[in-house]
């Protein structure tokens, strides 16, 4: 797995994060050593694939990456007739996603280079946004999330994963600095994490459980809870 030595580069400092072929190439890595709990998520999402995606039904990875989440549903499927959408609008993601994806599998995964803000989402009795929302722009948010629950099946899952705010200051600031800790100890220097929290700031746009929770219900899910928190990151089970 490649290294992720992005910002040990000084020539990144200032930029804004993308999803570039750059990080692309070493993103697997960015999200193991990043984001407390990913792997969790992953396996999480297979188990609820197993559980509830229903046969000839859709299932949606909506900013799917290299389509970790994508593999994971496709593995866990047992039902006739299903079909994965894995969405992300980052050429250099589809383009690798592609290659790990392949064709061959019984489940069709369908790849596809598409702003998840224009896709018509139907016949779905699994979506996942896995840290994926935050990057939307917060004034789209209600709306994609209103279309992703009318396009999904009665009993129906959505798993959405995120970056959090906390409403207390002070609880934030700590929880930030031991999300900066868990950087630390998988081998980011403080000169990356720094660099790397600027070129995120206006990018990644964390919102509160509390606003997390809102926009489900208004969306139309008649179940939320949380199955996952370590530190600022949560993922969030919501059942049409
Ligand atoms: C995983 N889910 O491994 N339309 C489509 N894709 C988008 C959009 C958009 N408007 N905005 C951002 N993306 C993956 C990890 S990463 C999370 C998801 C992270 C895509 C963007 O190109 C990137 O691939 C993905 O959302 C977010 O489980 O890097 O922290």
């Amino acid at each position: 797995m490649a290294k992720d030595k992005i910002y040990a580069d000084e020539r990144r400092a200032g930029a804004p994060f993308e999803f570039n072929a750059e990080v692309a190439a070493v993103f697997p890595d960015m999200l193991e050593r990043s984001i407390p709990g990913y792997a969790m998520t992953i396996d999480a999402i297979a188990a609820l694939a197993r559980r509830f995606v229903t046969g000839g039904s859709h299932c949606y990875d909506l900013g799917c990456s290299l389509g970790a989440a994508a593999l994971a549903m496709r593995d866990s499927i047992s039902e006739p007739g299903c079909r994965i959408f894995a969405i992300d609008n980052s050429a250099a993601m589809v383009e690798r996603c592609r290659s790990i994806v392949g064709s061959t599998e019984q489940v069709e995964i369908s790849v596809q280079q598409r702003d998840i803000r224009e896709i018509v989402v139907e016949n779905a009795s699994m979506v996942v946004m896995n840290y994926t929302l935050q990057f939307l722009p917060v004034a789209d948010r209600d709306d994609l999330l209103r279309r992703i629950c009318s396009g999904m099946l009665p009993g129906g899952v959505f798993v959405l994963s995120e970056k959090v705010r906390d409403d207390d200051d002070r609880i934030e600031a700590l929880l930030v600095d031991l999300h900066h800790g868990f950087k630390r100890r998988n081998a980011y220097s403080e000169l990356e994490i720094s660099r790397k929290r600027a070129a995120l700031e206006d990018v990644l746009i964390p919102e509160s459980i509390a606003t997390h929770r809102r926009r489900l219900a208004a969306a139309g899910f008649r179940h939320v809870g949380i199955w996952l928190r370590h530190y600022n990151f949560v993922s969030i089970v919501a059942l049409r």
